[in-house]
């Protein structure tokens, strides 16, 4: 029999969830994009019901969080990671809502009682209108305006919180918005998807020396999204979409957050998935990935968390197995001696998987759209045993190739 996979003392199980997909009742510009005419007349057209795109209520985790928490306490998590909504925050230029600020402190303080380190993520996509209607970091003036938001909650959160994660899937969201232009303000513009991305960077690196400033202890870093990439050029695309970002910040991170999903098989300008499972949004399951996108940081030699890994599976068939499978290769890099110091799996919970809307099932718990009622599914269960042991034992591995009758 196969003996354990144990993983480092102090190792860190999390999930994770960003503000918007999750909260439910925030306006900032995805709000006003997933309500806008032209966004309900595409819907529309495509024989799509506009209210399965709408964040709305979302899972109501702003109201939910304590209940939310305590399933991951019944998984034995002990960290997890979760965004501040700048909308909520600082609603009109200047104007910072204090009750907004507490609340975010009360979500800290109620991880805290359940024995979970909080990883606060400071830009999850999201942004106030008026930031937007600057022209959000398509300007290069408009960068002060996030150092100050950044600075005024880190002053606030100091006591509470030691780990901060600035920017998330920075090449990801200019690529969606200003590339392909399917997410808000769905501009494709090569020039200035460019320029976005230099400016993430310039704002990532103020971010990172003012947090420092109040804080000299705080660790911070990045939850950069790199795919694994095999085909010609793959090492070209990696150059440019995963290592180009870390380049412009090199010197501005204490840690690395990777944000692992799938390999790309590359002809040219095709993408393509390979031939291994598919998950329901149609991206390969690839774990052997993980191992060698870890082995590309080691050269960084800086802690690594897995910042985000998962996968959109509504029957709850492959999660399980999928996790078990990461585990494996990430083990594998640590005893080859990557320092990776945590995992968090994506996500929590069901939720609003931006322009793909609700159908998409990420969560380790089921949320019910109507009821909001939770349900922690077999994967939770298992997720619960590997944090519990830090290990994948053979006890373990059976659960999983027995199916669902966990209990
Ligand atoms: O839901 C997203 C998340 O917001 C960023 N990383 C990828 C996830 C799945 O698509």
């Amino acid at each position: 029999m196969e003996k354990d996979l144990k993983f480092p003392e102090g190792f860190l199980w999390g999930t994770a969830t960003s503000a918007h997909q999750v909260e439910g009742n925030n306006h900032n510009q995805w709000t006003e994009w997933e309500e806008s005419p032209k966004r309900i007349n595409y819907l529309k057209s495509k024989e799509l019901n506009p209210a399965d795109f709408i964040s709305a209520g979302a899972c109501d985790h702003y109201n939910h969080c304590e209940e939310d928490f305590d399933l991951a306490k019944a998984m034995n998590n002990n960290t997890h990671r979760f965004s501040i909504e700048w909308s909520r925050i600082e609603p009109q230029e200047g104007n910072f809502n204090q009750a907004e600020i507490e609340h975010y402190r009360k979500v800290i303080r109620a991880l805290r009682a359940r024995g979970i380190e909080p990883f606060i993520t400071l830009w999850h996509w999201t942004m106030p209108i008026w930031f937007a209607e600057m022209g959000g970091f398509e300007n290069r003036d408009n960068i002060i305006y996030f150092v100050r938001f950044c600075d005024r909650i880190v002053s606030e959160l100091k006591n509470e919180v030691k780990y901060w994660i600035i920017l998330n899937e920075p090449m990801r969201y200019a690529g969606m918005a200003y590339l392909a232009g399917e997410e808000p303000p769905q501009k494709k513009n090569p020039f200035v998807f460019l320029r976005v991305i230099s400016n993430l960077a310039e704002a990532h690196n103020r971010v990172y020396e003012a947090i420092h400033r109040i804080d000299p202890n705080a660790q911070v870093g990045i939850a950069h999204q790199m795919n694994y990439y095999e085909g010609w050029p793959a090492s070209f695309i990696n150059w440019f979409w995963s290592k180009r970002f870390l380049k412009k910040i090199e010197k501005h991170f204490d840690f690395i957050g990777l944000n692992y999903y799938r390999r790309l098989l590359i002809k040219g300008f095709n993408f393509n998935a390979g031939k291994g499972q598919r998950i329901d949004v149609g991206w390969e399951i690839y774990p052997e990935g993980i191992y060698h996108v870890l082995k590309s940081l080691d050269r960084y030699q800086k802690p690594i968390y897995i910042t985000e890994n998962g996968l959109a599976d509504s029957q709850d068939r492959w999660r399980a197995k999928f996790i078990i499978d990461h585990l494996r290769w990430i083990h594998k890099a640590i005893s080859e001696g990557v320092d990776v110091r945590g995992y968090f799996h994506w996500s929590l919970l069901d939720n609003f998987e931006w322009a793909y809307g609700f159908w998409p099932k990420f969560g380790i718990i089921e949320v019910d759209r109507e009821t909001l009622e939770r349900k922690m599914r077999f994967s939770g269960k298992v997720y619960g045993e590997i944090a519990r042991t830090g290990s994948i034992t053979p006890e373990i591995i059976k659960i999983v190739e027995g199916g669902k009758n966990y209990d």
